[in-house]
């Protein structure tokens, strides 16, 4: 049996189109993007690298919630977001809400969000996607109903749905995986393994040698993909998107991929589980430095467009910091009226008492 599950394992090799010197090594892969969507995917990274270290300021000001920490994954979840349309809907995880945004929710929002103010959740009506979720693996099982849904209603759509390396590990993972496999629902399961589940490492989480290879059991197409090379992941997520949404099945990706800061903001310290050596080597790897060497190679991108997209996105952090705190002060009658859509007896009780008490 040995033979078996290593001729299984030696075909999940990594796909990758950039590489950490800025030239394609994958030419007959390269997706047909014109040289303005290779800016807009820089211009996204750029931007969502300064959202994470303003995010980490204002945290530590107080100013924000919870906080997950997104430098260093840029490419798995943008470059598969840009493979997207409007119409699919998305299953995020707590660290993605960088996909949320990009996918139409307001920045002000995605404050208010980490804020724990119910408006954050109160996506726009033309944006298809669910509150980005805590519980470890819980969104696969969402993901597989939802693309179930979609397929049900033939819709021309997928759902999208992502969890880290330690989420492979949960049930729910292998739940949510098999049934759409069962179902040829129009689901893309996303993994971005960033080697870490908060302090434990994927070594330990597991005996496979690649995440990709738990597509195998449940019958479903998978690949592991450089997770720092944005055009690697637009390219296996496009390609899984046209799959699903021809009735092919879902596909299971895997994104090599790390994390520059903590787990949240709530007060890990990485630097009791990961080596000096280790960051260094993922720095070397970064996706926006990659992508900006084959840009400027082309004439495509220069440090005055790159300043620009700086000094907008800390405009429109600020402008939507201080929206996010104008908008009124979320209220114990808007947490009870937003929990069902028929409100339980004691709960109608609580409501009135607190209406009343809110109207002093
Ligand atoms: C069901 C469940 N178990 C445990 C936790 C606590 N927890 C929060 S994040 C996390 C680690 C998740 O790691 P991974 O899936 O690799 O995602 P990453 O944070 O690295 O993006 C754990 C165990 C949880 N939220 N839900
Ligand atoms: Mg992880």
């Amino acid at each position: 049996m040995k033979h078996v599950l290593e001729s299984v394992e030696s075909q999940f090799e990594t796909f990758q189109i950039l590489n950490e010197d800025g030239e394609i090594v994958n030419k007959e892969e390269m997706p047909d993007l014109s040289d303005d969507d290779l800016k807009e995917l820089m211009r996204r990274m750029v931007y969502t690298r300064i959202l994470d270290q303003r995010s980490i300021a204002l945290n530590r000001q107080g100013r924000l919630g919870f906080y997950a920490p997104t430098a260093g994954q840029e490419a798995s979840q943008l470059g598969s977001q840009f493979a997207l349309e409007k119409e699919d809907f998305l299953l995020p995880a707590y660290r993605d809400v960088p996909q949320l945004i990009w996918q139409g929710l307001p920045l002000y929002q995605a404050f208010l969000f980490s804020r724990g103010h119910f408006h954050g959740n109160q996506f726009p009506d033309e944006m298809n996607a669910l509150s980005p979720q805590i519980i470890i693996g819980a969104q696969y099982t969402q993901a597989a109903g939802v693309a179930l849904g979609i397929k049900k209603r033939g819709k021309k759509a997928v759902a999208v749905t992502y969890t880290g390396d330690g989420g492979t590990s949960q049930g729910d993972f292998y739940e949510g995986i098999n049934f759409a496999g069962a179902y040829s629902a129009p689901a893309i399961f996303f993994v971005q393994n960033n080697y870490f589940a908060i302090s434990v490492p994927v070594e330990k989480q597991t005996a496979a040698k690649t995440l990709a290879q738990k597509s195998v059991a449940a019958g479903i197409e998978g690949i592991q993909v450089d997770g720092m090379d944005v055009l690697a992941v637009y390219a296996a997520t496009k390609h899984a998107r046209e799959r699903a949404i021809n009735g092919e099945g879902p596909t299971l990706i895997e994104t090599l991929t790390y994390r520059y800061g903590p787990h949240t903001m709530a007060g890990d310290d990485p630097t009791r589980y990961r080596t000096d050596d280790l960051d260094n080597e993922w720095e070397k790897k970064d996706p926006i430095v990659r992508l900006r060497k084959f840009l400027e190679e082309k004439n495509l991108w220069s440090e005055e467009e790159e300043n620009k997209v700086i000094e907008q996105a800390k405009d429109e952090i600020k402008q939507a910091i201080k929206k996010a705190d104008e908008q009124p002060k979320q209220t114990v009658t808007n947490l009870i009226e937003n929990m069902f859509a028929e409100l339980p007896i004691n709960l109608k009780e609580q409501l009135e008492e607190y209406k009343e008490k809110e109207s002093k």
